[in-house]
């Protein structure tokens, strides 16, 4: 039982944080080391063209292993930790070649340095000079391979001025394409606006991400689905998906599963930040439009108590 609703708090930082203020000693650690990433589990994602290795990190953050099937070259997406990257790299038996860096928060880039030294050689791409170990810095449409694989850039300023997305596609495929979102946009949620403003959060959810094929497969940042949900659930209260989503994001946290891939079509759903447009979550905020309503839900998820349930 404690087992379990630790690991369900995993998916909320704010509920970790009210568990240790009540906690003796003792508990406190046993909840740190439930709360590491060790009780969370990594999931494969495959298709005939790449395979996407979810690799937990941290509380709550996601590395990605991308192997490209064909070639067995692979990257790896924000290696916060990189030693369990080494131990996936093998277990895969792939060449990694490429690092794809999603911002220069500590959390996505501060493995880089250790991942370089473990496996020297590695193409460092990311959008910003504050990334340590950058070898390609990249902008809005830059297009690389990684195998077969084509990676197109993505500019997605905001949460910081440097944020790129990395979307991954394979030439006359019919299986969807995959996206990797960093802390642009999340599961049912988006980034804090850390160095940006309303305006470059709409046009990178709803003008760059929001454009993408309605299949791709979203690979964001974090594990946040529960709470962010909540949030969602607080803004339209009558949205019976997003109380499915929900309901289903909590089964999968307390088995330690992941809640991730969703996808670009699935996100318009449920996610209030890319539902800017509708009437609901617009009269949720009193606005009428839909830039200042992504303002108002920022400013008002930022100062938001998630519930217990
Ligand atoms: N509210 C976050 C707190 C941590 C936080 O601020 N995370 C950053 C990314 S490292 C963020 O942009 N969070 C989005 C949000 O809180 O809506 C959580 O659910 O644990
Ligand atoms: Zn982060």
């Amino acid at each position: 039982m404690l087992f379990k609703s630790l690991v369900g708090s995993a998916c909320t930082l704010l509920g970790a944080a009210t568990a240790f203020k009540v906690a003796p000693v003792e508990v406190k650690a046993q909840a740190a080391a439930l709360l590491h990433s060790a009780v969370r589990k990594s999931s494969l994602v495959e298709q005939a063209n790449m395979k996407v290795e979810l690799l937990p990190a941290l509380s709550d953050n996601y590395m990605y292993l991308l192997i490209d099937v064909d070639s067995k070259e692979a990257a790896i997406v924000d290696p916060v930790e990189p030693k369990k990257v080494v131990d996936a790299v093998r277990q895969h038996g792939v060449r990694l070649t490429t690092v794809l860096t999603t911002h220069h928060h500590w959390d996505h880039a501060g493995g880089n340095e250790k991942m370089l030294k473990l496996m020297p050689g590695l193409r460092v791409y990311g959008g910003d000079d504050r990334v340590p170990c950058l070898t390609k810095k990249v902008t809005h449409s830059h297009n690389f391979k990684v195998g077969s694989l084509n990676v197109k850039c993505l500019f997605t300023p905001c949460h910081t001025t440097g944020h790129i997305c990395y979307y991954v596609t394979k030439e006359n495929s019919t299986e969807p394409p995959a996206v990797f979102t960093g802390d642009t946009l999340f599961v049912a949620g988006c980034g804090k606006f850390f160095e940006g403003t309303a305006e470059q959060m709409y046009r990178a959810l709803i003008e760059t991400l929001g454009r993408l094929p309605p299949e791709t497969r979203v690979y964001c940042g974090h594990e946040y689905t529960v709470s962010n949900l909540k949030f969602a659930r607080h803004v339209e209260p009558d949205n019976e998906i997003i109380k499915e989503k929900l309901a289903w994001a909590k089964e999968k946290c307390s088995n330690g599963e992941p809640t991730i891939p969703s996808t670009v079509a699935d996100e318009f759903t449920f996610n209030p930040f890319m539902r800017v447009k509708e009437k609901s979550v617009q009269e949720h905020v009193k606005q009428t439009d839909a830039t200042e309503t992504m303002r108002s839900l920022r400013k008002e998820k930022d100062g938001f108590r998630v519930p217990k349930d």
